[in-house]
């Protein structure tokens, strides 16, 4: 692994040999260095699972809060500092299951914040539960009948919501993972990367092979403004097509509708307060 200015020394990491997170961790080091983004410069936002950790291993800001709740935090951190370069990262159920209603909202919030999900169809850090991804059949110790229900498609709701920027990439294609990631950090606005991940030690079905039989990358000729073409890209199943699905450049950002930074985009934490207008809310409201 090549030294990185994102480095921790002490770090003892606590993922299975072979996890697909380490490809993560590295193409994320990677892209930091592609954008020549300063430590000090960036927050990784995340919630509880083993995607969750992933902050753990990185020198720069971080806040790892409760499980699903990563995007209300981002979205908060962004808005009180939009020189911020803003990451949340976390597992397909951390952000699709119990944060999936804060996911629906921040797209259409849309701050300008890169949200991370680390796909392996399962639960990992609770020892292999079904996920809101894990395919319709998925047998696993407590799903012992298979999942009942049917998966749900990440990519085709980000789309249909009109989501700013959405992108998937494979875990096992570091080069191809950084790219992407760095378009998503540029982007100016809510950009989704879902990344396939194996989980080597409880999802015995998304293996790596299984994975590299299937993903396929988007020809270079998709246009990724035409939202039907990306909707139709997002819902193939037999193939996965990997790389940038849909942009939007159009829309507004969360923090350039926010009436603070009518007049300055000096970040809110660098602002006194002014007491006297503080107090004439307080007085207004007794
Ligand atoms: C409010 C709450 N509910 C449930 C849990 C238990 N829990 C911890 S991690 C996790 C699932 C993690 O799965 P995923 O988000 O897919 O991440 P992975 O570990 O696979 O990376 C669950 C259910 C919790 N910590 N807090
Ligand atoms: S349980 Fe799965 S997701 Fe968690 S560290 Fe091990 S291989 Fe990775």
């Amino acid at each position: 692994m090549k030294e990185s200015r994102f480095d921790i020394e002490s770090a003892e990491i606590s993922w299975c040999p072979g996890c697909g997170n380490f490809f993560i961790l590295e193409a994320l080091k990677g892209t930091f260095e592609i954008l020549r983004l300063d430590p000090v410069e960036l927050v990784i936002v995340s919630g509880i699972g083993q995607a969750g950790k992933t902050p753990h291993y990185l020198k720069c800001n971080m806040f790892n809060g409760l499980h699903g709740r990563s995007l209300p935090l981002a979205t908060a951190v962004k808005a009180a500092n939009p020189r911020q370069t803003v990451i949340a990262q976390g597992g397909d159920g951390d952000m699709y299951g119990e944060g999936g209603n804060h996911l629906l909202h921040a797209i259409r919030r849309n701050p300008d914040i890169t949200v991370i999900v680390h796909n392996n169809m399962v639960y990992g850090l609770t020892k292999g539960q079904a996920s809101p991804t894990s395919a319709r059949g998925f047998t696993t110790g407590l799903q012992v009948h298979g999942v009942a229900s049917e998966p749900f498609n990440p990519l085709a709701m980000a789309i249909s919501l009109n989501a700013s920027f959405v992108a998937r990439t494979f875990a096992g294609d570091r080069e191809g993972t950084s790219r992407v990631l760095a378009a998503a950090i540029r982007h100016r606005g809510f950009a989704l990367v879902d990344i396939l991940q194996p989980c080597v030690t409880f999802n015995k079905v998304n293996t790596y092979q299984w994975f590299k039989d299937r993903i396929q990358p988007i020809p270079h000729f998709h246009d990724p403004s035409d939202r039907i073409k990306a909707l139709e890209l997002a819902f193939m199943t037999e193939t996965l097509p990997v790389g940038v699905l849909f942009v939007n450049e159009d829309k507004l950002t969360f923090e350039e509708f926010l009436p603070v930074y009518d007049s300055s985009d000096e970040p809110l934490y660098n602002r006194g307060v002014n007491r006297v207008e503080l107090q004439k809310v307080i007085d207004l409201l007794r």
